[in-house]
């Protein structure tokens, strides 16, 4: 993969089709039997959408958004041998407190999964006297215990970052109000212990592109690089039928991650597709996680489409950071240490 190179293990088996011969934009491009998740994917889920997943031994694992049919979101355990097909677990996760005494949000939505050192954490959006992230961890996938909730109300958007920094776990969210927000930037907050979380840094506002003019807010796990942090996010423009969800890119520094070295003007993939286009919320396009492999710079996006179904893209890391320093953008905001 030439000089831009992945920090992350191996994954051979990283779901992936060729590249089509005609790309017209970014170099993003869609699985061609997409969604890989359709309607009613699992009795009493009518749709999932804004999941995630990783690797997990030789296969893979996720945490899915299940809305169900009463009409309340929760997260539903799902294995996969090729990380298209999915199976997933008839009941909800079994969330439960440090002593073992189940503990379930009231509902819990778009989660996304990360791990960091032998640690899986998923974090989701939940009710805290409103909006606010949820947080639990595993190491087997059979008992989640959830731990403090990192943030006051309201924020509905959070993804840890794959390893410490400075010696703090660090995440990025996106505080907002409890509703259908008309804005919204992205924040880094970091915590020694998962416990107590400080040291808040902003890393980006909405853009002056139409596509991420209205508010912007964390997608995947951010993917250490040799250029920095990869960070696919999603940024939403409002128009007159309402907003519509793209997915863009940018890369941070390393060290300090709330300081954006490029940051790419235009959307690596916007609604387009039937599967985005038309469902229960037209025009989303909302990623929440990647599959990449270090040795080839193959990555998938996973992204939730139209709230109603999951698809799929692919890229090289190496092309799309190539594509995101080409097109880059950056404001004097986004170049500062973000704090005042
Ligand atoms: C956001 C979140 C996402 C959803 C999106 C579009 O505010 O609630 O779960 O995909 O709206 O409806």
């Amino acid at each position: 993969m030439k000089e831009i190179k992945l920090i992350s293990p191996r994954v051979a088996n990283v779901p992936w089709q060729e590249k089509p011969e005609k790309l017209t934009g970014a170099p993003v491009w869609r699985y061609s039997s997409n969604p890989i998740i359709g309607r009613n994917p699992a009795e009493g889920v009518a749709r999932i959408f804004n999941s995630a997943v990783m690797p997990y031994g030789d296969e893979f694992i996720g945490v899915f958004r299940g809305e169900q049919t009463n009409g309340i979101p929760y997260i539903y355990l799902g294995r996969s041998k090729d990380a298209i097909h999915w199976e997933f677990d008839k009941e909800k996760i079994p969330f439960t407190d440090e002593a073992g005494n189940p503990f379930m949000p009231v509902y819990a939505y778009d989660p996304r999964l990360v791990k960091i050192d032998d640690i899986y954490y998923i974090i989701w959006c939940q009710d805290f006297y409103g909006a606010a992230i949820g947080m639990a961890k595993t190491t087997d996938f059979k008992t989640f215990v959830r731990i403090e909730n990192p943030f006051l109300p309201f924020n509905r958007n959070a993804v840890l970052f794959p390893r410490k920094l400075n010696g703090n776990f660090v995440m990025m969210s996106r505080p907002s109000d409890s509703g259908h927000t008309p804005f919204g930037d992205i924040f880094l907050s970091e915590s020694p212990d998962m416990v107590y979380w400080g040291k808040h840094r902003h890393v980006m506002g909405k853009g002056s592109e139409w596509w991420q003019s209205l508010k912007i807010g964390g997608g995947a796990a951010p993917i250490e690089t040799s250029e920095g942090w990869l960070l696919i996010y999603h940024g939403v423009s409002g128009t007159c039928n309402g907003y519509v969800y793209s997915i863009g890119g940018a890369i941070l520094d390393i060290d300090n991650p709330s300081i954006v070295k490029y940051r790419c003007e235009n959307f690596l993939l916007t609604p387009e597709e039937w599967y985005e286009e038309r469902g229960f919320v037209p025009n989303v396009t909302f990623p929440c996680a990647t599959i990449h492999d270090s040795e080839t710079g193959k990555m998938a996006i996973y992204y939730g489409a139209a709230d109603s179904y999951v698809g799929l893209a692919f890229t090289y890391a190496d092309e799309l950071i190539r594509y995101i320093k080409e097109h880059s953008v950056v404001s004097a905001g986004d170049t500062e240490i973000g704090i005042r």
